[in-house]
């Protein structure tokens, strides 16, 4: 008789949190479709959650420990390995120093409940200031606003999509990265009913999926948003559209007083160099302000550029000065039920800065595209060896080939991770934990940043194998190994942990949290109840916050002007007081549904088809080149050139050229054969590492000067 099962889980592969349903046949995964009854997801999914079976099947997947003896790799039990590696680990930092050591955190750790709720302990542990992550390729001007704001830097308020009636959209494209820093499934849908109650307008230089659908779109000049939105602002004082609303009371600085520092930057100063009109920028606030729940995003498009720190705070600005934070419709912040706030430090800068070029930490991590010079620069300090857990930053950081050549020369690498990728391949240990369906899962991060509050728990689908380890289980054996306890209590502390697990530490969580109930365990939600509400428990619509949302403990929302506005500085003189001639190019990146960052390129059935690696340029531009569609270019920066193919297209803004991160899987000795088969070039070895967002830190990839030339036919000359 066949054994047949339906397993309901998260998706974890992307911030949307789909609920999925996975059929198992015999222990084999025959389907996995969404899960109509889940309740937050509503059925929705993407090709990518087929990969989840992919992956757990993929030969390529490294199951074991690895030591790499004489170039070769060997096999090594658990406790072999973690000894070997903890204790070349303590002999390194013993002869050069504690940050001799730096670690890098990918980003699927926020996507994993052991790695997210266990990895305090081994990163003190390990006891180096040379952590990075990858923060500082995406949202840390998020983190700082939040931070400077409202006291905490995870207090990231999200757009209240479903009740918003005017969605005016910066550097985003959810229609092919399902959302991000707003947790939403099915946004398609939803983007449509907004359309319904009024109107959705995209500001990209990329008419996108996402432009498509929407009521406007408009073009802007990458790395320019900072001037339409501080255009934006004049018009709002000069109209007289300022409407505080109920927020007025928890600000702590009156905000009229800012009127005369956006005087400087009307529309028609702004119009040439952002490529929108006057009329277009004062249009966009006036329809903003004549909606009843307007609200203004900005994402990784207006993050990862040269002023994403000011522009991020500029638009929470503009959210503020109209009413719009924290009001239904607008920016509002969520009620999760694990409450990871109160459990992670509020946010801290500056406290020291790196070495090589002086950079200043946020909560505790550098900004790792200062990485490459940390490892090559000799000195005190000179980092020596590496951790890498759940990253690949050689293709997903800036001047990655830099990066690929300073990995080189370290004494030590391990990673965590199940893939040799572009970056393990450097490794000297291979940590490999188990697949995405082996492990529980809830979502600690995500629903932090979600549309509606939810609560979901799955436990693992299949068991993990004997020989396997979980992310948490790994990193707790190098904590012991690393840093054994001092006291019996420690030990006992230690024990209780490991006996826990993530979803032992989940139950206290969840009873702790705000709907939990508290010291009585057979009231409110609890671990219990979400086993038996396998498509989860939807906790209801955003509502206002007290305090306006505040941490600080003045309970105000601080405007923190001095701080943010200091960087109109750089502004002004990037823009208005320097002859540059305009840069020929700007290269902007591009996501596509079928893609994630740089790792599920080995599953077959999302990298056959049409090449994606390819590089958008507008028509005019390709003409004024000798560029046909399909003909291979050369795309050159001040750090590296790239051969690839030209798609020629009006979707892009003239003088933009669009090529998507993650690829690049040509480099010996990795050990994934259809992301080898599929190749691509890495944009990142485009990116400068020192074009950098200064006031964070944060990296510049959108937005980088190039040139473009056309070649003959062959890429064999496009090194
Ligand atoms: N030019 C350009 N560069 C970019 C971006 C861009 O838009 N343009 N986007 C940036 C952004 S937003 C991000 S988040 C970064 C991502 O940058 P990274 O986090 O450095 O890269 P990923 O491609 O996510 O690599 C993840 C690695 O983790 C492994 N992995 C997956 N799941 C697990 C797990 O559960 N446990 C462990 N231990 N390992 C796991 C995978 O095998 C893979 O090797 O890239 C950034 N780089
Ligand atoms: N399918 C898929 N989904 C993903 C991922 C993935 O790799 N693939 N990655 C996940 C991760 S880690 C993240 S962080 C999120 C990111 O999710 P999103 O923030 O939605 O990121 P993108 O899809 O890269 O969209 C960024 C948009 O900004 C535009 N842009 C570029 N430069 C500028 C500029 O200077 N100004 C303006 N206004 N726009 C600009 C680009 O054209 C692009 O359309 O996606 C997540 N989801
Ligand atoms: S959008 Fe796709 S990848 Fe993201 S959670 Fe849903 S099914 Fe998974
Ligand atoms: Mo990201």
């Amino acid at each position: 008789m066949s054994a047949s099962k339906t397993h309901f889980r998260t998706c974890n592969l992307c911030e949307a949190m789909c609920g999925i349903a996975i059929k198992v046949d015999d222990g084999v995964i025959t389907s996995i479709k969404g899960d109509n009854d889940d309740s937050f997801s509503r059925g929705h999914i993407c090709p990518k959650a087929i990969a989840l079976k992919d992956l757990y099947e993929d030969p390529d997947r490294i199951r074991r420990p690895l030591q790499k003896v004489d170039g070769e790799w060997q096999e090594l039990s658990w406790d072999d390995a973690l000894d070997k590696v903890a204790a070349r680990i303590s002999s390194l930092q013993a002869e050069h120093g504690n940050d001799a050591l730096g670690v890098y955190l990918g980003n699927p750790n926020v996507h994993n409940t052991g790695a997210t709720l266990m990895s305090g302990g081994v990163l003190r542990a390990l006891k180096t200031k040379n952590k990075f992550s990858a923060t500082s390729v995406d949202q840390l001007p998020h983190h700082i606003v939040s931070w400077k704001l409202f006291g905490h830097q995870l207090r990231i308020p999200v757009p209240d999509i479903d009740n918003t009636d005017h969605f005016l959209m910066f550097g985003a494209n959810p229609l092919a990265s399902n959302g991000s820093i707003m947790s939403v499934a099915d946004v398609k849908q939803r983007l449509k009913d907004v359309r319904r109650r009024g109107k959705l307008v995209v500001v990209d230089p990329r008419r996108t999926a996402t432009a498509e659908l929407a009521d406007a779109h408009h073009f802007v000049r990458p790395g320019s948003d900072v001037l339409v939105l501080l255009a934006m602002l004049n018009v709002l004082f000069s109209d007289k559209l300022v409407k505080l609303g109920t927020i007025a009371e928890h600000l702590d600085q009156d905000p009229m007083d800012l009127e005369s520092t956006f005087a400087a930057y009307n529309p028609e100063k702004v119009a040439a160099l952002t490529g929108m009109s006057a009329e277009v920028i004062r249009g966009m606030v006036h329809d903003f302000c004549a909606a009843s729940q307007p609200v203004m995003y900005g994402r990784l498009g207006v993050s990862v550029q040269e002023f994403g720190t000011l522009t991020q705070y500029l638009i929470m600005l503009f959210n503020i000065l109209t009413g719009r934070l924290n009001s239904v419709g607008g920016l509002m912040f969520t009620k999760p039920a694990v409450d990871i706030l109160a459990q992670s430090g509020r946010g801290n800068m500056g406290r020291f800065h790196s070495r090589v070029r002086g950079l200043p930490e946020f909560n505790g991590e550098l900004p790792v595209a200062t990485l490459a010079e940390e490892i090559t620069t000799p000195g005190a300090g000179q980092i020596k060896g590496m951790m890498l857990i759940a990253g690949n930053p050689v293709i997903s950081t800036p001047n990655g080939e830099q990066l690929d050549r300073a990995f080189e020369k370290l004494d030590l690498l391990v990673a965590v991770d199940f893939y040799i990728n572009e970056s393990s391949r450097h490794a000297d240990f291979i940590l490999p934990p188990v697949s995405p369906l082996e492990r529980e899962h809830y979502d600690v991060i995500f629903n932090v940043l979600a549309v509606r509050n939810n609560a979901r728990y799955a436990e693992a689908l299949f068991p993990r194998p004997a020989d396997g380890r979980h992310d948490w289980e790994i990193l707790l054996g190098l904590q012991d190994r690393l840093q054994p306890a001092h006291s019996m209590k420690e030990k006992l502390a230690r024990k209780a942990m490991q006996r826990m697990g993530p979803s032992g530490l989940l139950a206290v969580l969840l009873r702790k949290g705000p709907y939990g109930g508290g010291a009585n365990p057979f009231s409110g939600l609890s671990l219990s109840k979400l086993k038996k509400s396998p498509h989860g428990v939807d906790l209801g619509a955003l509502q206002p916050a007290v305090a306006g949302g505040s941490y600080h403990r003045d309970q105000k929302l601080h405007l923190e002007t001095e701080f943010f506005l200091k960087d109109l500085t750089r502004v002004n003189t990037r823009f208005f007081n320097r002859n540059s001639g305009v840069d020929t190019f700007l290269l902007i990146g591009r996501r596509d549904v079928r893609s994630n960052n740089s790792w599920l390129h080995n599953s077959h059935r999302l990298v056959k088809g049409k090449d994606r690696c390819t590089a958008l340029i507008n028509p005019e531009d390709a003409s004024h080149l000798n560029i046909e569609d399909g003909q291979w270019l050369r795309v050159s920066s001040r750090v590296g050139s790239i051969g690839l193919v030209a798609a020629v297209s009006d979707e892009m803004m003239p003088g933009v050229i669009s090529i998507p991160h993650g690829w690049g899987h040509h480099r010996s000795g990795t050990q994934w054969q259809q992301a080898e088969a599929h190749a691509g070039v890495s944009v990142n070895d485009l990116t400068d590492e020192m074009h950098i967002d200064e006031l964070s830190g944060n990296a510049v990839l959108n937005g980088v000067p190039v040139t473009v030339q056309a070649l003959a036919h062959t890429p064999a000359e496009a090194v």
